[in-house]
C-alpha cells in the first residue's frame, strides 16, 4: 500500500468514521487465518462467548436451549495463534495506525480482541451502539480493525455504519439503559436512514472509530461468517486504572 493511499484511508476514516481497505491481507494468509478459526470453532476452543449470554435479538434463550451452545465469538484472538498475533501487529497495520495516531500504537487485548462469528440459525443481530459504550480510556479515540475472513454483505449479517456520526454530540436519552442508539426515536431514525452497509470480500479490511454508530444483521445464508477484530489506540491514551479497559497487559506496536 503506498503512502499515498495510507494518507486518504486515514482521511477518510477521520471524516466518516470508518473506511474500506480492500485486499489489505493477501488471499493466501486469509485463508490460513480462516482455517484456524473454523478449527477453533469445531473445538469450541475456549474462551468463548456465546450468544446465550449476551440474548441480543435472535440469540438462544440459554445455554441449555436448542442452539444454546452457539458462538457469538473466540475471546482472546491474539493468545490463540501465532498467525493471529503476526496479523494483529502486522507492519500493514502498526504503519496505519501510527499515522492515523500521530503516536506509537497499542493493541488493547481487553476489547474486541476477538473472532466474530456469526452463525445461520441462532445467530443474534446486533442493535446500534458506539464501541466507546463500555471502553474507560482516557479519550474516547480507538480504531478497531475488522478483517473479513469470508464475504460479507447484508444477508451475512455485515455491518452497518452512519457516515460521520463519531463526530456527533448525543444526549444520553438518545441511548438506552444498555447504551444502544435507540432506533425508536424519530430524530434517531433520521441518522439510521443515512447508514451504508460495505460489502466485503475475503481479506478487506475496515477500520472504525470506537465512537462510529454501528450496528449488524442476522445470517440468512447458509454458510457461518467469520471476522477477525482488534483495537488499538495511541500510547497517550491510557486505559482508566481499575475497569475492564486495563484488565489485560496491553500490546506495544
Ligand atoms: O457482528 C455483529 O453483530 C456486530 C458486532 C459489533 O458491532 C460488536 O461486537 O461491537
Amino acid at each position: 500500500m503506498s503512502e499515498h493511499s495510507k494518507k486518504e484511508q486515514v482521511q477518510a476514516l477521520r471524516e466518516r468514521g470508518f473506511v474500506v481497505v480492500p485486499g489489505l491481507v493477501s488471499a493466501e494468509r486469509c485463508a490460513a487465518l480462516k482455517a484456524i478459526a473454523v478449527q477453533q470453532l469445531a473445538e469450541a476452543a475456549a474462551p468463548l462467548e456465546y450468544e446465550a449470554d449476551l440474548r441480543y435479538p435472535g440469540a438462544p434463550e440459554s445455554r441449555g436451549a436448542p442452539g444454546g451452545h452457539t458462538a457469538r465469538r473466540l475471546l482472546d484472538a491474539y493468545a490463540r495463534h501465532a498467525l493471529m498475533r503476526e496479523w494483529a501487529a502486522s507492519p500493514e497495520v502498526r504503519g496505519w495506525m501510527e499515522l492515523y495516531f500521530g503516536e506509537t500504537p497499542h493493541l488493547s487485548r481487553a476489547h474486541h480482541n476477538c473472532i466474530m462469528t456469526k452463525h445461520p440459525a441462532h445467530g443474534s443481530l446486533t442493535g446500534w451502539h458506539r464501541d466507546a459504550r463500555y471502553w474507560s480510556f482516557e479519550r474516547d479515540d480507538l480504531v478497531s480493525s475488522w478483517l473479513a475472513l469470508g464475504p460479507e454483505f447484508v444477508d451475512n449479517g455485515a455491518l452497518w455504519f452512519v457516515p460521520g456520526s463519531h463526530d456527533m454530540m448525543f444526549t444520553s436519552e438518545r441511548f438506552d439503559a444498555a447504551k444502544f442508539f435507540r432506533a425508536d426515536l424519530p430524530e434517531n431514525q433520521a441518522l439510521i436512514e443515512r447508514a451504508v452497509s460495505p460489502e466485503l470480500n475475503p481479506g478487506d479490511v475496515v477500520f472504525f472509530h470506537c465512537n462510529t454508530l454501528h450496528s449488524a444483521g442476522r445470517n440468512v445464508t447458509n454458510d457461518i461468517k467469520f471476522s477477525l477484530v482488534f483495537t488499538y489506540h495511541g500510547a497517550s491514551n491510557v486505559p482508566l486504572p481499575g475497569t475492564r479497559s486495563a484488565s489485560k497487559p496491553e500490546v506495544v506496536l
